[in-house]
């Protein structure tokens, strides 16, 4: 048994209607570094994604391609796992809504709703959107060209027919008192305000089955009704930790989860819906939502096959590498608001950060030390009023990415490391090693020590957003490979003196963009 912390943060899980898009990618990649900081941090991790196969909107698009649902969602949930390994996500499973344990949590999860008596059977009559999978009341429908659109401007279809009812108007108070009470549970904040104002507004029952079509989990001792796929969907988050079946299991200590990072557009699903559920079942709720924005082509229009704007994730990366876009991602969208992705921007961040930033600085101090201290890393003299700001510099930076990460302000943390790239550019120009080899060598070898040493506790740093950069980069300081967790940032872990370090080559390399072409 780990005597660690447990951690347990998820992505939406996705539907495999289609292959993944950028969009997908940049949730994935998000919680992926969230993840792998915690890991660095010392807590014990569980990391989950995976595809959500249930549903009309997969039933529709099955038929439209001439497949079966089976087959489409086999295939597309491929392509998502596929999306993990090319972007190095480290999830510790891969949930399918298709599969047997899935099933089974499902029905369990039902049994307890209905077992509170939140469960009744009635008939629905009202509008139902395909493409959101989601209910809208008339006053949240308006008609353009004589087609009726949902609150998210997408096309609705009247349903009527017999359907079990979720008691959801029994917990209004309930889910008020959760976010007075629990002021984190959303974020980020104008999200927690929307969320407000909408149950303030009053909720009603919810429709959780249907009988018009049957691809989805069965309702126990119904088979005629299968559940509405959101009551499906969320339990994901319980079912990948196995409580439901056994509650001694080795990830029943998972739940609840601290973090569920979704989409803006799905915020009302996981904040309202899943909390009641969860209070009916009388389980735990998890400790966070958050909502991230969206990512928009250039000039800030939705990506649409009809625009033919769509940015594929693996394109990118065959275009600019993994890291690169990794970081862009990161750093140039404010975790919680929409951002826009394009090439031009994408080089220009990469080149400034990166090529010119991280990796030249990196570069530039440790090939003096190869060249001009025998290749080992120098021993430092008496330290200046300098050098010892710029070792505090960087020292104190766990304490910043901590408390940004903890509130998944991931650029905020990235910013903050890249500030002292900045810092340690100047600090490195103003104290001119080069002239010191000359004049003072000893003093020359306590800066590039000074440098060295930032370069290794931003290396580390960098690992949660860039794994494969930030691995060679501790590589060229010879960082041991037990010494590259949070644990050894700051004092105790500083470079050792003596240490050989090999000449080093490029990690960042410089962007050019291709010719235009006329
Ligand atoms: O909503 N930019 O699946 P999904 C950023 N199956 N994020 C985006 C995006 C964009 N352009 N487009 C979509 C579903 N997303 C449900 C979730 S969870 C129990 C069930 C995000 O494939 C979206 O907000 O439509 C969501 O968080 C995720 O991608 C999957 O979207």
């Amino acid at each position: 048994m780990s005597d660690k912390t447990p951690f347990y943060i998820t992505t939406a899980i996705s539907y495999p209607n289609g292959k993944p898009h950028i969009g997908h990618a940049y949730e994935l990649i998000a919680t992926d570094a969230m993840a792998r900081f915690q890991r660095l941090d010392g807590k014990d991790v569980f990391f989950l994604t995976g595809t959500d196969e249930h549903g009309q909107k997969m039933q529709q698009t099955a038929r439209k391609e001439g497949i079966s649902p089976e087959e489409l969602a086999e295939r597309n949930s491929n392509e998502f796992r596929a999306m993990g390994k090319v972007l190095n996500a480290s999830n510790d499973d891969f949930i399918r809504t298709t599969e047997p344990r899935h099933h089974e949590a499902c029905q369990i999860m039902w049994n307890r709703l209905a077992d509170n008596g939140d469960i009744y059977k009635d008939s629905y009559a009202g509008w139902y959107s395909v493409r959101d999978e989601a209910y809208y009341a008339e006053d949240e429908t308006e008609v353009r060209d004589g087609v009726r659109y949902g609150g998210q401007g997408t096309p609705v279809e009247w349903v009527e027919e017999s359907s079990y009812f979720f008691k959801l108007s029994a917990y209004q108070d309930r889910l008020l008192k959760l976010y007075e009470e629990q002021p984190d549970f959303i974020g980020p904040a104008e999200r927690r305000n929307e969320i407000i104002s909408f149950v303030k507004s009053g909720l009603k029952d919810l429709s959780i089955s249907r009988t018009t079509f049957d691809w989805g989990v069965k309702v126990p001792n119904d088979p005629e009704h299968v559940m509405y796929v959101w009551v499906d969907a969320l339990t994901n988050y319980v079912t990948a930790t196995g409580l439901l079946t056994d509650e001694n299991g080795p990830r029943a200590k998972f739940w609840p989860a601290d973090a569920h990072i979704i989409g803006k557009d799905i915020i009302r699903f996981h904040t309202v819906y899943w909390p009641a559920f969860l209070m009916s079942a009388k389980l735990p709720l998890p400790k966070r939502v958050y909502a991230h924005g969206f990512v928009l082509a250039k000039g800030g229009e939705k990506m649409s096959k009809s625009l033919g704007n769509v940015l594929d994730p693996f394109e990118l990366i065959e275009h600019f590498g993994l890291d690169a876009i990794r970081y862009y991602l990161m750093r140039e969208i404010s975790f919680g608001q929409d951002g826009f992705c394009s090439e031009e921007a994408i080089g220009i961040r990469i080149n400034a950060d990166l090529a010119n930033g991280i990796g030249n600085l990196a570069s530039r101090s440790l090939s003096m030390i190869v060249k001009n201290c025998e290749g080992q890393i120098p021993t430092p003299g008496e330290l200046t009023e300098a050098d010892r700001e710029m070792l505090a510099s960087a020292d104190a930076l766990i304490a910043t990415c901590r408390e940004e990460m903890g509130k998944q302000m991931i650029h905020k943390a990235l910013a903050a490391i890249i500030a002292v790239v900045s810092e340690t550019d100047r600090y490195f120009a103003g104290q001119q090693p080069w002239a010191l080899k000359k004049t003072d060598p000893e003093r020359m070898g306590t800066v590039l020590y000074v440098t060295a040493e930032v370069v290794r506790q931003i290396a580390i740093l960098l690992q949660p957003f860039m794994p494969e950069s930030s691995t060679k980069l501790l590589n060229l300081v010879a960082a041991s490979e037990d010494a590259r967790d949070f644990a050894t940032l700051g004092e105790v872990g500083r470079l050792k003196p003596g240490t050989v370090l090999e000449a080093p080559t490029p990690v960042f390399p410089r962007y050019v963009a291709p010719a235009a072409t006329a």
